[in-house]
């Protein structure tokens, strides 16, 4: 590939910080800035790690101020750098999900009039805003709407099928309730559009208000992705005119005040490469930017992070930090209440699941720490013995035996803090618990084993629904007919356990069970321990291989790579999918290393039929 000196901006506006990279047309990396919220701007908008917070009522929440104070201050930096702002053909970007900016009447005629003799930030604020501040993603504010919007769909299994999430706290529809009913609904009213943080990004750059794109706005509780449509009952919920809800009786009443936010949240971008617009007249004039730069669709920070990975169809990116999250690509809608399915960012008819586990590195520094104290080691953190035990243990500790550790209450499953140990009885097909820690049934060297099979069987049990295969047969009868032998017989051993393997109270069906992703890509501080990494490729058997990769800077590159494909397609007419342009184009062999690990996939069959019975044991 020629290295031509077109560049392509990714932004990424995270809690803590605004970054721009430029990468050229081969996706070589040109530059990065970054402006750190905390260090630059903290005292002069009184946020620390990028937030404010109010304790007694859960409130955490940022200046919108500052963020486009931070998007001058970031360009600036860049400009006393020469940097050639008349080089970039296109941008796209990732933020922050769940966050809303509340715009006002003023801000399509304030962002159209923007003269580069004076900041942003001075011609904006406050008067572009009805509320001056975004609810972040941690804010724990919204008990009351969260149970609204479940409520009015009968519980929260049915919010995940319209919506793909249940309801949570930072969900935009549950924030946007709380300012419609609670905080002030006569700014709510006054408020003229709508957006999400992602698309507020893009109406600074282009200086006019542009739509939410699609898969970001999966994250409202609000978006009924089925039939890729606002959903009428929820937008009642979040505008505060349900019937029984609100016990608004007048129908007109409840219908204008759907209308109403609809008309405030404006269309929905649908995913895609299409261009959202050119860049701002504001930018060219003050930093000479082309004006011919194109804008395509900012989304959520999670999204951006598999747009910067070669990730296909069921392959599974598991980022293994103080928690785990495990994204996926898929092309099933399996919805859970335990998880969030939002639309795939830019392969159509695609969504990425998205598991979030509390328990991760902590759980397991728990136990790394109980072993060291039990054998006296003095290096306090050191994992060599914890390694060496994993590195030497057999599936299941070779007495089809797990363990379930969660130091912290776990989401999935949804289950209380505990520490339980279960054996299968061979002789009569009963689960037997071990209460008691003592040498003569249970070991904390089993402990170390134990912890990592079940945190890995768990991913591999809840991602199986959304691997199996498009063409799917509608009953069990003729999806048993296109089962191998092979997988017949692993089917046969899991029904030792239970006829129905079920994991959070959906039963799982015979194909998922016997389906494995494609590639596995491990990120995030625990896999730089090849003991924990080996155990995880063992259990979740990827039939493409499994890689290690440093993805520092991700989000930002998401959106570069989104902006240069979108590009490659809109004005290059490259027909090419994401997913198989970005394998193409990707440097596999610069931070990718392909690991060798040996693939225990049906070994572990009898851990995922014992895992889903245990969890059946555990506390509420
Ligand atoms: C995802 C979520 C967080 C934020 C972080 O649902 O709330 O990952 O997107 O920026």
């Amino acid at each position: 590939m020629t290295q031509s000196d077109d560049l392509f901006l990714g932004f990424d506006l995270s809690t803590q910080q605004l970054k721009i990279i430029s990468t050229y047309s081969n996706l070589k990396h040109h530059s990065t800035y970054r402006v750190d919220f905390d260090s630059e701007l903290g005292l002069k908008y009184g946020i620390k790690k990028g937030v404010k917070s109010i304790e007694s009522t859960g409130e955490i929440f940022a200046p919108v101020e500052m963020w486009i104070d931070a998007l001058d201050i970031c360009f600036t930096k860049m400009q006393n750098d020469e940097f050639p702002f008349n080089k970039v053909k296109a941008m796209s970007g990732s933020c922050q999900q769940h966050g809303s900016v509340y715009w006002s009447n003023e801000a399509p005629e304030l962002l159209s009039n923007l003269t580069f003799e004076k900041s942003l930030k001075d011609q904006l604020c406050p008067n572009a805003f009805t509320f001056q501040t975004s609810p972040n993603w941690q804010d724990h504010s919204t008990g009351p709407e969260l149970e609204a919007f479940e409520k009015s769909v009968n519980g929260c299994h049915n919010l995940s099928i319209i919506t793909g999430s249940r309801a949570h706290y930072r969900f935009t529809g549950t924030q946007i309730r709380k300012l419609s009913t609670r905080i002030n609904p006569e700014l709510y009213h006054k408020t003229f559009k709508i957006s999400l943080i992602s698309s507020f990004l893009s109406s600074l750059l282009s200086n006019k208000i542009t739509n939410i794109e699609e898969s970001d706005g999966c994250g409202m509780n609000l978006y009924d992705i089925p039939n890729s449509k606002y959903n009428d009952e929820l937008l009642s919920v979040a505008a505060g005119v349900h019937p029984i809800i609100d016990n608004c009786n007048d129908l007109q009443k409840t219908q204008d005040g759907i209308n109403e936010l609809k008309e405030k949240l404006g269309p929905i971008e649908p995913v895609g490469s299409k261009s959202i617009g050119v860049i701002g007249k504001y930018f060219v004039s003050k930093y000479g930017f082309n004006s011919n730069c194109q804008i395509y669709s900012f989304t959520g920070d999670n999204l951006a992070t598999i747009l910067a990975l070669p990730l296909s169809n069921n392959d599974i990116l598991v980022s293994m930090g103080t928690s785990t999250t495990v994204l996926l690509v898929t092309d099933q809608y399996k919805p859970s209440e335990n998880y969030h399915v939002f639309k795939h960012p830019t392969l159509k008819n695609h969504y990425m699941g998205m598991l979030c586990y509390c328990n991760g590195a902590l759980a397991r520094e728990k136990i790394r720490d109980k072993l060291n104290e039990s054998l006296n080691i003095s290096t306090k953190n050191s994992w060599d013995e914890f390694n060496s035990i994993l590195d030497k243990s057999k599936p299941l500790n070779g007495k089809n035996e797990i363990g379930i550790y969660f130091p912290i209450g776990e989401i999935i499953p949804n289950a209380k803090p505990c520490e339980r140990r279960f054996k299968f009885n061979e002789n009569d097909k009963k689960l037997i618990e071990l209460k008691n820690l003592d040498s003569s049934n249970w070991s904390i060297q089993d402990d170390v084993n134990s912890i990592i099979e079940s945190q890995a069987l768990s991913c591999r049990l809840r991602v199986g629904p959304m691997l199996e295969s498009s063409s799917s047969s509608s009953s069990t009868e003729e999806e048993n007919k296109s089962l191998n032998e092979n997988e017949l017989e692993i089917l046969d051993r899991l029904h030792k356990y239970s006829e129905s393997i079920q994991s959070d109270g959906a039963i799982q069906s015979n194909k998922a069970l016997v389906s494995k992703p494609n590639k596995v890509f491990y990120v995030g501080g625990s896999s730089n321990n090849r003991s924990i990494l080996n155990k995880y490729c063992s259990i979740l058997g990827a039939l493409q291989g499994n890689f290690k990769i440093d993805l520092g800077d991700a989000c930002a590159l998401g959106g570069c790579y989104k902006s240069l494909w979108s590009y490659k397609c809109e004005i290059e007419g490259l027909k090419d999918d994401y997913g198989v342009w970005l394998s193409n184009s990707f440097d596999w062999d610069g931070g990718v290393e392909k690991l060798n690990a040996p693939d225990l996939w049906d070994e572990y069959v009898d851990g995922v039929g014992l895992l889903s019975i245990a969890e059946l044991q555990l506390e509420k």
